[in-house]
């Protein structure tokens, strides 16, 4: 097979004028009878041949005009020739027939617990009918769905029902994509919001009876997105409707289908009793991501898929404003930094590393990425931070008022940001071509009252390209005087070349620098400093996130250091840590995040970076004793925090509260490593909400004793799937390394473990993979039995399968015995005769 190329990109000979889809429902053999309007397309001229994209369909019949005809059909479609059709407009009348229930990918028509549901992102809607499925042919859509079940929604508004159908009419041309389908036994909650011109919109949320009072959460964050996005952005709303069904099995977390918006169930229920804070503020955020794109995706779509992230790193930009303004904006930071290094830089750093803006692929579902997504939003950030409030509100005003209609590229986006700031972006564009993360190495000069920054950019070669052209980078700093004030305030020093040099005069006494405040570009910051240093900015920064990078950076330091010699941990950072903990100033989540170490897996990467081979079992006990000593220094202010952060009363999922219960539970894992689980035991028997129950759980299986609230936990929540994944997840996130293959084996053979439901393969393979001492025990087992279940998941659902297979893209950082180890894992699926394109095109980058 051969790759699919940006630079290969033409326009589709035919423009699509409108589609009639009718479905007759059945579980094994639904009829799909659609009726499509093509015209030729001006800007290919020309007579062409109709290629019409297909899988897995069953064709019946097929007309053109009304005339029958036989088109010849390959694997990936059908082609009439151009000879067989007329020179104008024609329409193309074909019925197909598929099998929803037979459909385990979840990708096209499929069923997950009697409904009926669609998920068409990206190539999906191929397996409905046979169709021009690419994002830049947009056409209006009319449906009509039969079946007898009592529930049939589809994009658009609802135009005409009846006895056993109903029918939905989309005004705004879309494309395939965004198509989507519900059938089922479906409860309604509704309610309704007015937009800024007036129109009343119905909204709704479909689940299964029973979960009703599971949604309140959901439909508020809606309404809240609703609002803030005619606020921040003058973005309304455009239909009569707007619908949201959550379903149990689900490959995404969710997807923005035109007024249809369909739910992974886990972002869309929760009670206090079921979800934890974690889950409240995803379902927030999700919500408003997915209603975002009804602007940025929708209105204005991708040319071709290799444009992803202009709809993707915009709308997670848009949703980290939103979350932003919803909760504090420091922790919402820190927050999305974490994630950013955890998955985007461990992307960019190892054999998976890709550019923003792809230019070639064999599977575009692989491209779903931390690189797209969380990348795609810092380079936004960039860009605002560039233009200046004011210059990106022009641009996007611009952008919606120039391309609404539109299936837009990356060149239209940045020309909008040219056109209304007078900037050139020639430069800047290497952030969307260019693959890596730069590492930026610092140098100061302090010569009679001047002070000179001088920084060399460096960006290391990744799959495909060696050679990389220096990046414009956006340097927040700020300057701070030895006693701790601000000489100077933030300034945004605007980096371009391979060295530059940054000149401060009239400074009476040489300053403390805080570098990359706010994380102002996403690069590793190379610079020797001083403990002492660090810890003079984690007391005086003015910055919170820059405050917070110091203590991060402080006990990087330290747990490196540790992990090299074995010495005892720096009793002076502890102090520091201390110090923060008893500050009331300080917003709980922000102590919170301070609390928390650095991940193994950071640290065996940061060993990796300094050209050391990192021992994972090593790296756990060291981190482990660190916090052990952390718990015996700060005992006591560790049990007066832990006592004085209860929420008491009724929940509420604020961020005030949750910040609280944070910290709470931060106190608590490092209390809970000199109690013996004494304070998680008590916290575990009175918890009144998820967050504190499965966080007292985490730590009595931390502390050895977790079997009692182990089978408790499973005996008050088994009939609740969600809680159920998160039970599958704690024990496998919390086993002890050289107990965790064993204890996965024992979990995937639980009757529970239902593997073709992609939340619960993630709540436990996920989990495993994320238990890095566990996943790179040196026995191998853990390799191993993840290797078999991407195996067995691989004909099932190649999606998933492939997703999960970068648990490996960290292989080349190991020792020899476990890169071996993991490499022979990786060519035994390779060498598996049916292997899924999906899982072959990612097991064969990853092995480079
Ligand atoms: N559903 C996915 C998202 O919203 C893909 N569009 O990001
Ligand atoms: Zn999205």
């Amino acid at each position: 097979p051969q790759p699919t190329l940006l630079a290969e990109y033409q326009p589709y000979p035919f423009t699509v004028t409108g589609v009639e889809l009718t479905f007759r429902l059945a579980p094994a053999a639904t009829r799909v009878i659609a009726k499509i309007g093509f015209a030729p397309n001006p800007e290919r001229p020309g007579r062409h041949d109709l290629r019409l994209d297909g899988e897995t369909l069953t064709l019946i019949s097929a007309a053109v005009d009304g005339r029958p005809l036989s088109p010849t059909i390959d694997g990936a479609g059908l082609t009439v020739p151009a000879a067989a059709l007329p020179q104008g407009p024609f329409t193309w009348e074909a019925e197909v027939e598929i099998d929803p229930k037979g459909n385990t990918a979840l990708e096209g028509l499929y069923m997950s617990g009697g409904m009926y549901c669609t998920q068409c992102e990206a190539e999906g809607f191929r397996k409905i009918t046979f169709y021009p499925d690419r994002p830049d042919v947009m056409a209006p859509f009319k449906v009509r769905i039969e079946s007898d079940l009592p529930v049939l929604l589809s994009n658009g508004n609802p135009t005409a029902e009846g006895e056993g159908w109903a029918e939905w009419t989309d005004p705004w041309p879309k494309p395939a994509y965004l198509f989507a389908l519900v059938a089922g036994d479906l409860a309604a909650v509704r309610d309704s919001f007015t937009t800024m011109s007036g129109r009343k919109v119905d909204l709704a949320i479909w689940v299964r009876d029973g979960d009703q009072d599971r949604c309140p959460y959901a439909m508020d964050s809606l309404i809240r997105s609703m609002k803030w996005d005619e606020e921040a952005y003058g973005r309304e709303y455009d239909l009569d409707v707007f619908n949201i069904v959550a379903v149990d099995d689900f490959n995404m977390g969710a997807m923005e289908n035109k007024g249809l918006n369909i739910f992974n169930s886990k972002l869309v229920l929760a009670s206090p009793e079921t979800a934890t804070d974690a889950d409240f503020e995803r379902i927030e955020g999700v919500i408003a991501h997915e209603y975002f794109h009804n602007w940025t995706g929708n209105r204005i779509t991708c040319r071709d898929w290799f444009q992803l992230c202009l709809k993707e790193g915009l709308t997670v930009f848009r949703d980290q404003e939103f979350t932003s303004d919803m909760r504090s904006a420091p922790v919402k930071r820190i927050d999305d930094v974490l994630t950013l290094r955890a998955r985007q830089f461990r992307e960019d750093m190892g054999p998976l590393a890709h550019p923003v803006r792809p230019d070639s692929y064999f599977e575009i579902n692989n491209f779903y990425t931390a690189t797209v997504y969380e990348k795609g939003a810092e380079v936004i950030g960039m860009l605002k931070r560039l233009v200046g409030e004011d210059g990106y509100r022009r641009a996007l005003d611009l952008y919606f008022d120039r391309h609404d209609g539109d299936a837009a590229t990356i060149e239209d986006w940045l020309k909008v940001f040219e056109d209304a700031t007078g900037r050139d972006l020639a430069q800047f564009k290497r952030w969307y071509t260019d693959a890596g993360t730069p590492r930026l190495a610092v140098t100061e000069d302090w010569q009679d009252g001047a002070y000179t920054l001088t920084f060399t950019q460096k960006t290391a070669p990744t799959p495909g390209q060696d050679v990389k052209a220096p990046r414009v980078i956006p340097i927040a700093v700020g300057l701070l005087n030895p006693n701790g004030d601000e000489v100077v305030p933030t300034t945004v020093l605007e980096m371009s070349k391979a060295t530059q040099s940054f000149r401060f005069d009239g400074l009476s006494a040489r300053p403390v620098p805080s570098l990359l405040r706010g994380f102002s570009a996403p690069v590793v910051l190379d610079r020797a400093v001083e403990p002492a240093e660090r810890a003079f900015l984690l007391a005086h920064d003015t910055d919170p996130f820059n405050r917070w990078e110091a203590g991060r950076a402080l006990a990087k330091d330290v747990l490196i250091t540790m992990i090299a010699d074995g010495t005892d941990p720096d009793g002076g950072f502890i102090d520091a840590l201390g110090r923060l903990l008893a500050d009331e100033t300080l917003d709980p989540a922000f102590r919170a995040l301070c609390l928390r170490l650095p991940s193994e897996d950071d640290l065996a990467q940061t060993l990796h970076d300094a050209g050391r081979a990192p021992d994972p079992a090593h790296i756990h006990g060291q981190r482990k004793r660190l916090a052990t000593a952390i718990a015996r220094r700060l005992e006591t202010p560790l049990a007066a925090t832990y006592a004085a952060m209860a929420t008491p009363g009724a929940f509420s999922p604020d961020a005030a509260s949750a910040g609280r219960r944070a910290l709470r539970l931060a106190c608590l894992a490092l209390l809970n490593r000199i109690d013996g689980g004494d304070r998680a035991a008590a916290l575990y028997n009175d918890a009144g909400n998820m967050t504190e129950s499965a966080g007292a759980l985490a730590c009595l299986i931390e502390a050895g004793r977790g079997e009692a609230a182990t089978n408790a936990f499973y005996e008050r929540w088994h009939e609740n799937r969600l809680v159920i994944d998160k039970w599958f997840m704690i024990q496998l996130l919390h086993a002890a390394p050289d107990k965790t293959a064993a204890t996965a084996e024992r979990l995937a053979a639980h009757p529970d473990f239902d593997w073709k439901n992609p939340n619960r393969f993630r709540a436990l393979m996920g989990a495993l993979s994320a238990n890095h001492a566990g996943f790179h025990d040196a026995s191998g087992a853990a390799y191993r039995f993840y290797a078999d279940w991407l195996l067995k998941l691989d004909p099932v659902n190649p999606q998933i399968t492939a997703r999960m297979s970068t648990a490996f893209e960290t292989w080349a950082r190991y020792d020899a015995d476990r890169k071996a180890l993991i490499r022979a894992e990786l060519s035994r699926i390779l060498h598996h005769p049916s292997l899924s394109r999906d899982t072959r095109e990612m097991v064969t980058r990853i092995l480079g």
